[in-house]
């Protein structure tokens, strides 16, 4: 059969012939890329896109090994207000002379793939003998999904929680300025706006702090302080916390109440409604090595950003969360990326720990709503896992080039421990998992992006729309 050129006929045209023709039934996904910054979101949906166009390196992909994959393509998006995603700007560098990662992005990309398969079971075979399935990728950052939870705390609450954990280390040496701000000021003073913005600067520089810290802690709210998207510099994003409960008709702290709620209408539920309720399918991507080389307080703070990452998948706890989260997303994948920083046989660790970070929440919503599952992938292999003799042992190591050498070294990256709270102790930074360059050679290779169970991935994450 032939796959409908877009030069030559029109997406929705094709579409309109075929359906006539009753040869082809087409199906819709919707499926969620997120992770906080720099967890591999880019990578991960450019290598997808690269390996479903190719699927010449999807061996656990049911469909392909069952030999009812026919082919790919990428169509124009449905959705013509959001900003596509580049998947051949991202690919031109990985593939270029310079092999590099692809430049940073922002906010929300949006892609549509169409898979066109034979159905494996015999009643849909009989009706059709080729079915289609649209795939549209949405990659949103993993600080928006950090956000729905506040759909669910009043400023008070959100106020007094925030500053709770401000004022604990590691973080009251990060939020001391802010902090200091807070004490010279009254929220039952009337509002004054310079007052709003001095406060909303100096939260905003808090979090970018946490970010940046060594110990990069991840739970930052609200996500649009420092993931804007399209409204950087929006008035609505000029509050912060305020100590104290409900204060007096036109003081500082009722202004900074009703951004806040009006954050939460006009950005937080307008995210939930134009994109996350119409998820089908979410993949949200952990960079756990990172967080372990940020040592203990990285990884607790990513086990709480975690914990509520869960909150807006667990549908079915109640009447009034039903409304709230009444989202259709019914598998939720959380992977640990960069799994090829580590030799092959440490992958199943990384795993584990991952488990253990979600499994309190995950117990929870275990048999009310989503069906979550655990992995650790690689969207770019980038190192092969090699075997070297020390000290009469036998060690098992990575080999690549780590960023800022030009030549393949071999490392010992370590062990990964049983459990986020198990480092070892009297080493403040026991980790120190490299980066490492793109491999130079995948311009050559015609076959796909090298990966590391992305296809098994894909296969929990959609293998039951292909059947
Ligand atoms: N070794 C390795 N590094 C990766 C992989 N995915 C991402 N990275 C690294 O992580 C960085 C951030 O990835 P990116 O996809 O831009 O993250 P995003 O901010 O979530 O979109 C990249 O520049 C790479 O250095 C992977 O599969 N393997
Ligand atoms: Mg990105």
């Amino acid at each position: 059969m032939r796959f409908p050129d877009l030069n030559d006929i029109t997406d929705a045209g094709s579409r309109l012939l075929e359906r006539a023709s009753g040869r082809v039934l087409e199906t819709d996904v919707r499926l969620g890329v997120t992770g906080l910054r720099r967890a591999g979101k880019t990578m991960f949906v450019t290598a997808l896109v690269d390996n479903l166009l190719k699927a010449q390196r999807l061996p656990f992909l049911d469909v392909v090994a069952s030999g009812r994959y026919q082919a790919a393509r990428l169509r124009p998006q449905p959705d013509a207000d959001v900003p596509r995603f580049d998947v051949e700007r991202h690919l031109a560098s990985l593939t270029g002379p310079l092999a590099d990662w692809p430049e940073p992005t922002r906010g929300i990309g949006q892609l549509r793939l169409s898979i066109r398969y034979r159905p494996a079971k015999a009643l849909k075979r009989m009706v059709q003998s080729v079915s289609t399935l649209n795939l549209d990728i949405v990659d949103y950052p993993g600080e928006w999904l950090l956000d729905l939870p506040l759909l669910r705390q009043s400023f008070t609450e959100w106020s007094s929680l925030t500053l709770e954990m401000a004022a604990r280390p590691p973080r009251d040496a990060l939020s001391a300025s802010w902090r200091g701000w807070l004490a010279t000021i009254d929220p039952a003073a009337p509002a004054e706006e310079e007052a709003a913005r001095r406060g909303a600067s100096l939260y905003t520089d808090y979090l970018h702090a946490c970010r940046r810290s060594d110990t990069l802690l991840s739970l930052i709210q609200p996500g649009r302080f420092i993931e804007p998207g399209d409204m950087e510099n929006a008035p609505l994003l000029t509050f912060c916390p305020l100590p104290g409960d409900k204060r007096g008709r036109g003081s500082l702290w009722e202004l900074m109440e009703d951004r806040y709620e009006s954050y939460k209408t006009k950005v937080v539920r307008r995210f939930f409604a134009e994109h996350f309720a119409r998820l089908d399918r979410q993949i949200v991507l952990i960079d756990v090595l990172g967080a372990l080389n940020a040592g203990p307080d990285g990884m607790a703070d990513m086990k709480r950003s975690l914990e509520l990452s869960l909150d807006p998948f667990r549908h079915g706890s109640s009447r009034w969360f039903d409304w709230l989260f009444g989202s259709r997303i019914d598998r939720v994948l959380f992977a640990a990326t960069k799994a090829d920083h580590i030799a092959a046989h440490q992958h199943a660790s990384l795993r584990h720990l991952l488990d253990r970070m979600i499994a309190d929440a995950r117990n929870r919503m275990r048999y009310e709503g989503a069906n979550v599952e655990t992995m650790a992938i690689a969207a770019l292999k980038c190192t092969e896992t090699v075997v070297t003799q020390h000290e009469g042992r036998q060690l098992r190591c990575v080999r690549g080039v780590p960023i800022g050498r030009d030549r393949p070294t071999v490392l010992f990256p370590g062990e990964i421990p049983e459990d986020a709270d198990a480092f070892p102790p009297g080493v403040e930074r026991p980790y120190n998992f490299l980066s490492f360059r793109p491999p130079a050679d995948i311009a050559g290779d015609s076959r796909g992006l090298p990966h590391i169970r992305l296809d098994q991935a894909l296969q929990f994450l959609l293998g039951d729309y292909l059947e």
